[in-house]
């Protein structure tokens, strides 16, 4: 029996800076077993019912299925499981045994980054993930803000964070690389027993599920909170919301009814996994129903028209389900003009191949141009499915499965959604003008049904981590959920005009706030003055563009200025248009009005934006 060695560097950063070593030493038949936390399990099947299910609890059904290919290679749902479990009962003990912790932690887009999150289900902590992308200042930030007292990550990231976790005396746990074999493992044993199509598609038939017991008891779930995702409002720093398993579990249920996702899926995964779209649409949802998630690192266009042709792939192994942002659509579609487009059978194979093999492609975060819409159809003979959603409610309105989708809407309310769109421009108390749910919407008012969407239901997050009076505020008084976009009802669909404050810019898909951009701005010694805003852009949907009123004598160059802000914000947020003035134009207040900014400064953007050639 082949012996594991198991080595875990626990950096405790409280004081002393020590460094442990624990080193376990296992044979692996032992190691499922032997690491198993003491599981609660459900004493009465009535109350499982109705309790809630995390997604890690769903494969107890799937065992030997593939759940995930990443670069490394293949893990079956029982391998991920017993990975993850083995790492929660870790976890639970640097955590001294309490539970609802947060657990900050910043893993590769494979597999570490889901037995990490499953882990902290499983020992009832709260995940809070965090993103590569970000400097340091901003990662310290999202770990002081939740207030999580353990971070985890993979050895490439700890160096980073380990200055942090000494900073801020947190505790750094690296995750260990034996944990992902322990869950590859299984793929190596799951081929053995998986002989042919129909065997793929068995559960756990004739073996038992009862190794794949963990986590706490249902009760648990049904109560407690899952996960924080950090979001920017118009004012002040990133907040993070707060999403219970019970926020969770509606937001995924929804999602598998209404397109219709079942274990015969398999997603090719291409997105950032600290927010909604890449976390819980493209990630749980799969995981959710047996189907198969195969995650690149990162986007990359020539990769993933790679694994959409898939040309020596076996008909079983291919991907069927595609999600991006708009911005992802028109690099593939830059892609697809520059390597194929004068070629007429490749052409016609791509059609063919995307069309018959693949069921769906999802386009959401941002407004989809309807050019893109128009342009990806005639490349794949695929209507994008338009869906609309926010960190805060998950997924509120899409475009049907079946039937018309209209470029430039969104459709209608999802399963377990209710919307309303209001009218909030007046003093007087807001009127609802449009209410709708997945039965069906009415129109209230005579005059208009433009207004700010207002979401109600159980996907609605509970509240911001630590922030009472921005929660309240974002609510009515009867609990519905303030988006800040304005939505318009026509032709039995909805649409999405934008958002009622300019000072949130939508680039690539990432939410941006003006206000943060220009407080970071401000801190150049050599900038007096600054307005932030977003320019409209085909490919970005929005370009973060900085109008500068430089110091005396003092010049301002766009790459000089990006180089100084890498240190200092998400590469997503630094501008990327700058345009230097002598002063800028301020009303009574002293506030710039950005709308007639735009005008009087990008007077070509705003032009081309209201003649509808941009989104
Ligand atoms: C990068 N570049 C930008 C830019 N970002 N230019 C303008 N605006 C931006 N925002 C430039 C870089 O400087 C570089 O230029 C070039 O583009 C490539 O940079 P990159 O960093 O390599 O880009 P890439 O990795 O290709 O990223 C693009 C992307 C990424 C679209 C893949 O932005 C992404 O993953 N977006 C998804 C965000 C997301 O998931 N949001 C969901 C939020 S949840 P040069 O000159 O150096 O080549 C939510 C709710 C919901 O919204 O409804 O889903
Ligand atoms: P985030 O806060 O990052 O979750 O971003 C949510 C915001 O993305 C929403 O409030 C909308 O402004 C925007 N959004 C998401 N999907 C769409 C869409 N299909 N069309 C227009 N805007 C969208």
């Amino acid at each position: 029996m082949a012996s594991l060695m198991v080595g875990r560097v626990l950096v405790n950063c409280s004081g002393r800076n020590t460094i442990t070593f624990n080193v376990i030493s296992r044979c692996w038949q032992q190691t499922y077993a032997a690491c198993a936390p003491s599981v609660s399990t459900p004493s009465e099947t009535i109350q499982q019912k109705t309790s809630v299910v995390p997604v890690f609890r769903q494969a107890g059904q799937y065992c030997d299925r593939i759940a995930l290919r990443d670069i490394h290679g293949e893990y079956t749902y029982r391998g991920i499981f017993l990975s993850s479990r083995q790492f929660a009962s870790e976890i639970r003990d640097y955590l001294g045994g309490n539970y609802q912790e947060r657990v900050a932690f910043l893993c590769p887009n494979d597999a570490t980054y889901v037995i990490t999150q499953w882990a902290c289900f499983m020992s009832g902590q709260i995940a809070v993930p965090l993103c590569s992308l970000h400097p340091p200042n901003l990662l310290e930030y999202y770990i002081k803000d939740s207030e999580a007292n353990l971070i985890v990550t993979t050895p490439e990231h700890a160096p980073v964070l380990s200055d942090i976790a000494s900073k801020l005396g947190r505790k750094l746990l690296i995750f260990d690389e034996a944990l992902r074999v322990l869950a590859m493992k299984q793929a190596v044993r799951a081929s053995k027993i998986i002989t042919g199509v129909e065997s793929d598609l068995t559960l756990c038939n004739g073996e038992s599920s009862e190794d794949l017991d963990g986590g706490l008891a249902p009760e648990f779930y049904d109560k407690s909170d899952a996960i924080i995702i950090y979001t920017s409002g118009t004012t002040g720093e990133p907040k993070g919301v707060v999403l219970s398993h019970r926020n969770l579990e509606a937001q995924v249920t929804s999602l598998v009814e209404a397109w219709e996702w079942s274990r015969k899926d398999i997603i090719l995964h291409v997105l950032p996994l600290h927010h909604v779209h890449g976390m819980i649409n493209a990630l749980m949802c799969p995981l959710y129903v047996g189907a198969r998630c195969v995650m690149l690192p990162k986007f990359e266009s020539a990769r993933v028209w790679a694994n959409l042709l898939a040309i020596n792939m076996a008909a079983t192994e291919r991907v069927n389900v595609f999600m991006a942002v708009p911005t992802i659509y028109m690099m593939l579609i830059e892609e697809y003009d520059r390597i194929f487009s004068k070629n007429a059978r490749m052409k016609e194979y791509i059609r063919a191949v995307c069309s018959q093999k693949i069921r769906l492609m999802v386009s959401g975060s941002a407004p989809l141009p309807t050019p893109i819409f128009h342009r990806w159809e005639e490349i794949t003979g695929h209507q994008i499915l338009e869906r609309y959603g926010m960190s805060e409610t998950g997924m509120v309105l899409s475009n049907p499965l079946h039937g018309e989708r209209k470029p430039g809407f969104v459709g209608t309310p999802l399963p377990n959604v209710e919307v309303q769109i209001a009218r909030t421009d007046t003093s007087q108390e807001p009127e609802v003008l449009v209410v709708g749910n997945s039965s069906g919407t009415r129109i209230l008012s005579k005059d208009t049904t433009n207004g700010e969407l207002w979401v109600k239901g159980p996907g609605v997050f509970k509240y911001y981590y630590k922030r009472p009076k921005a929660t309240e505020k974002e609510f009515t008084p009867d609990g519905w959920f303030k988006t800040g976009d304005t939505a318009q009802y026509t032709e039995n669909s909805y649409r999405i005009l934008g958002r009622t404050s300019v000072d949130i810019i939508k680039t690539g898909g990432y939410k941006v706030s003006a206000i943060e951009v220009e407080t970071h701005l401000l801190g150049h010694p050599d900038i007096q003055d600054v307005a932030v805003v977003g320019l409209s852009d085909m490919t970005w949907g929005q370009k973060v563009a900085a109008v500068v009123v430089p110091r005396e004598n003092k010049e301002i160059i766009l790459s000089k200025l990006r180089e100084w802000a890498k240190d200092r914000m998400a590469p997503y947020a630094i501008p990327t248009v700058l345009k230097v003035v002598d002063k800028l134009p301020k009303n009574s207040m002293g506030k710039v009005n950005k709308k007639e900014l735009l005008l009087e400064i990008f007077p070509e953007t705003e032009q081309r934006k209201m003649n509808n050639k941009t989104p």
